[in-house]
């Protein structure tokens, strides 16, 4: 009988739910308006533009939701390999205006909004970016995430929800300041909170060895719990029903109190004390590229790690109950450099202390699962934890890493003999010269690996030579090469509409928004002078748009007939804005010694560069200050007039970078060769047809390699000529020019000469590590050969045309298509299109 009513009652619960949203522009209307009245409880005659957003936001989540189950369940029945991508950043940026065009309803709710009052543009406005991370790091793993969504892959992104993101910067008096970024103030309608998945994190604490079936058993007694709580937020693909997930972690106290201290001690201390919990998740370390030994940053890696393992072996045991030979088949780990490499020593704890497995299989399934990308060789930023702190924090792992330690030294014993060089090069603990031990994250994640990949060609190829040769010679096979991408859907369809539309016009078919490789038929109209009058006119529109973003963050307003360069990603010494301003100061000056008819001949320029300097990083700081001086100083001189500009755009962002590609026509991305792992943007600013001025670093080596050379402007050292430089520096004569600058620096002809003094000092008198003045002349040769270039429009938008065409292979659809077939090994799982709903 109980039976029997269990199937009526599901019965009546499908003809409840038989049919899905739906997306006609009343329908739309009556979700906005039920979410005013019903979710936030307000007037559904009279609301402002926030809530207006926040209905359509919440409305917007509901067609997200149906999506995600469906692709869940699906992912459930047809359990395909699964791929974790593990990642301490995703830096989404907005979700409205992707959410409507990956699900192919804008125009509808475009219509449905403008009836209803309301400008959809405007609404999308008002959503705060979700800046969950630094820069390139996390951008990629945002990128890899619609790229996977929208190829079917049973993916998932693994993170952690900080309540703080990436600082917000503002400009005073020439200098950066940090404002805490409160992204969740107003809630986060784009989130799903899972109060039922929630696991233990524990820390500190000892280990004990007890008997258990004449077996030792390791019990690790934590002297802390935290627990971690999942937020879920859909990711969907575009030209598909698939929709999968990024489960964030947020940081709560444990449920279990410690009595004890709630009976004797102080109980509003006991509770105070609690809330400690809540701070593991709070902040987003704002440093990139350097690593710094704080404890919480260790205690968040852990944190995210331990709550995703728990998660995904949850998943798999639940599917597989006592099988642990298909774990590896149903399981991919992806570690976004060496930030989660604690997953290697906590999977072989879950596996090895909680369900009995021997060393031995649980080796064999780490090793089977775990891939591990870099992305930077810069010494600075490779994590060493020190023994002592992973030994008080993690004392279990901390076993487990020497254990895993002691056995791959005896395979390099093996292997080389007695070359005790080798072994302390390549062991994962380090020992300092004061006798501080070190874990280095770096190899860990190599040996427990299958596969380690960098992210552009010569990338993949210096750390075969350099930080990881050694590891190269033992085992060639696990190094791959896997180029980034980018989402040519948020970076050149959805940014950019008017080239959108004369791509699709053009092309005649709006297949390229899911095979870019169709953007070379462009080729073909490159000299064609109608379409080259229609491409300008896209670009110029930018300008106009990017021009008033301008206007609005600095005050200054750019005349759109100049040629606008951009230089726009994170402030640091290697990726040589100081180049970049040096140059600008050179044209300054040039421009000052001109006669009236010689200024005649000038090719206007407006300048732009931004960017956040991390908090600690004085001299980034400096750069900043020095960028703003010149800019004041230039600015406002009668002499130069339109003739040349200067801004520096406070608080870079997602947001931001939407607005200033499309309209950028010449984009710096000058770093010293062999220091910029792949770079991104300079895959966004050419699809969006913007020339390069750049080195041989990263991924411009392939992006000159696809466009043509003749396409893109690569002045300055080769990565392998590099060292030698660096060597001869001392004793090499530098250019007049370079001097000349250096000495109106110097001389205060900016002001603030004592402040900008290290400055200089960095890249003069045997200083010059990344060989600014080395690179100089050649800069600024090919500079002039820029001005030359835009001279003659019609060359320059054949170019700019042609850089479009050839940006096919930098999409993350190719990316991620060969890290499933030659990393994951999986396959995708796309979800049926429904009728109604199964009953
Ligand atoms: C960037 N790295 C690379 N790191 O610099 C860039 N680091 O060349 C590459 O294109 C991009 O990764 C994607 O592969 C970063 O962005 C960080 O942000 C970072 C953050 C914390 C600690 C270390």
């Amino acid at each position: 009988e109980a039976a029997a009513q269990g199937q009526m009652s599901k019965a009546r619960l499908h003809t409840l739910m038989d049919t899905y949203i739906k997306n006609d522009v009343l329908s739309i209307q009556e979700d906005i308006v039920n979410h005013v009245e019903y979710t936030m409880a307000r007037s559904r005659v009279r609301f402002d533009n926030f809530e207006a957003y926040q209905a359509t936001s919440f409305s917007l989540r509901d067609r997200l939701i149906e999506r995600w189950n469906d692709t869940q369940t699906w992912f459930k029945e047809k359990d395909p390999k699964r791929v974790y991508y593990l990642s301490m950043e995703f830096l989404m940026g907005r979700s409205l205006l992707n959410t409507l065009y990956n699900l192919d309803i804008k125009d509808a709710y475009t219509e449905a909004l403008s009836e209803l009052g309301y400008d959809l543009e405007t609404l999308a406005e008002l959503e705060r970016d979700a800046a969950l991370g630094n820069g390139g790091l996390g951008r990629l793993a945002a990128c890899f995430l619609d790229s996977m969504a929208t190829l079917n892959l049973p993916a998932w992104g693994y993170g952690i929800r900080y309540q703080y993101g990436m600082f917000r910067q503002t400009i005073q008096n020439g200098f950066q300041h940090e404002q805490p970024d409160y992204w969740l103030t107003f809630g986060n309608p784009w989130e799903i909170e899972r109060h039922i998945v929630q696991y233990p994190i524990k820390f500190y604490g000892h280990v004990s060895v007890v008997q258990d079936d004449g077996k030792q058993i390791f019990r690790w007694n934590a002297g802390e719990t935290v627990t971690a709580v999942a937020y879920d937020n859909p990711i969907p693909g575009f030209g598909t029903r698939n929709c999968i997930n990024l489960r964030l972690w947020a940081a709560k106290p444990a449920k279990e109190f410690d009595l004890e201290a709630f009976n004797t001690g102080d109980y509003v201390a006991a509770i105070l004390s609690k809330q400690r919990a809540e701070t593991l998740s709070s902040v987003l370390y704002p440093d990139d590229r350097t690593y710094e030994g704080k404890e919480l940053r260790l205690k968040q890696q852990h944190f995210f790690v331990s709550a995703t393992v728990q998660d995904c072996v949850r998943r798999y045991v639940e599917a597989h109950p006592g099988n642990w030979d298909d774990f590896p088949t149903k399981t991919a780990f992806q570690l976004n450099d060496t930030h989660p490499t604690i997953a290697v020593a906590e999977l072989m704890r879950v596996l090895m202390d909680d369900h009995k497995l021997g060393w031995t299989k649980s080796w064999e399934i780490c090793t089977k699962v775990f891939a591990f990308t870099n992305h930077t060789v810069l010494p600075e930023a490779l994590e060493r934890w020190p023994v002592s702190l992973i030994e008080k924090l993690l004392p279990r792992h901390m076993q487990i890493i020497y254990d895993v330690n002691w056995r791959f030294l005896q395979t390099v014993r093996n292997k080389y003999g007695d070359d005790w060089e080798r072994i302390s090069r390549m062991s994962i603990i380090e020992e300092g010269a004061n006798g501080e031990k070190f874990v280095r994250m770096a190899y860990l994640a190599v040996v427990a690996s299958h596969s380690v990949n960098g992210v552009a060609a010569i990338h993949s190829d210096i750390i075969k030579d350099t930080i990881f040769k050694d590891f190269h010679d033992l085992w060639p096979h696990k190094f791959q090469n896997k180029t980034n991408g980018v989402t040519q859907r948020r970076w050149l369809a959805f940014c950019n509409p008017p080239l959108r539309q004369l791509i699709t016009k053009t092309l005649g078919s709006e297949d390229w928004i899911l095979h870019l490789d169709n953007l070379r038929q462009l080729r073909q109209h490159a000299d064609d002078p109608a379409f080259q009058a229609e491409w300008r006119a896209v670009k110029h529109a930018a300008k106009e748009k990017a021009a008033a973003l301008i206007q609005r963050l600095t005050g200054v307003k750019i005349n759109t007939d100049a040629l606008l360069d951009i230089q726009v990603k994170r402030i640091h010494e290697y990726k040589r804005q100081l180049l970049n301003v040096m140059g600008i100061i050179y044209r300054y000056d040039q421009i000052k010694k001109m006669s009236p008819q010689q200024r005649k001949n000038v090719v206007p320029r407006v300048c732009v560069i931004g960017g956040k300097a991390a908090p600690g990083y004085e001299m980034a700081k400096r750069i900043i200050k020095l960028v703003c001086a010149v800019g004041d100083k230039i600015n406002n001189d009668p002499d130069v007039g339109d003739l040349l500009k200067l801004v520096f755009v406070p608080d870079y962002n997602v947001s931001s970078a939407e607005v200033l590609i499309p309209a950028t026509e010449l984009s710096q991305h000058i770093s010293t060769a062999g220091t910029e792992a792949s770079g991104t943007s300079n895959m966004k600013f050419t699809m969006n047809g913007s020339l390069i001025i750049g080195t041989l670093d990263g991924a411009n080596v392939e992006i000159a390699e696809e466009i043509g050379d003749e396409n893109i402007f690569i002045f300055g050292a080769k990565a392998h000529e590099v060292a030698r430089l660096r060597a001869e520096r001392r004793n090499l004569r530098t250019d007049e020019r370079f001097n000349h600058v250096v000495g109106l620096i110097r001389s205060g002809y900016f002001g603030w000469e004592d402040y900008f003094g290290p400055v200089v000092d960095a890249i003069t008198s045997g200083g010059d590590y990344y060989l600014v003045a080395n690179d100089f002349p050649a800069y600024i040769d090919m500079q002039n050969k820029v001005d030359a270039t835009y001279r003659d429009q019609a060359r320059w938008t054949r170019m700019s045309i042609m850089a479009t065409a050839g940006t096919g292979k930098f999409s993350t659809d190719r990316t991620i298509a060969e890290y499933a077939k030659d990393i994951w090994h999986a396959e995708p799982c796309p979800v049926p299109q429904p009728g109604a709903k199964a009953k």
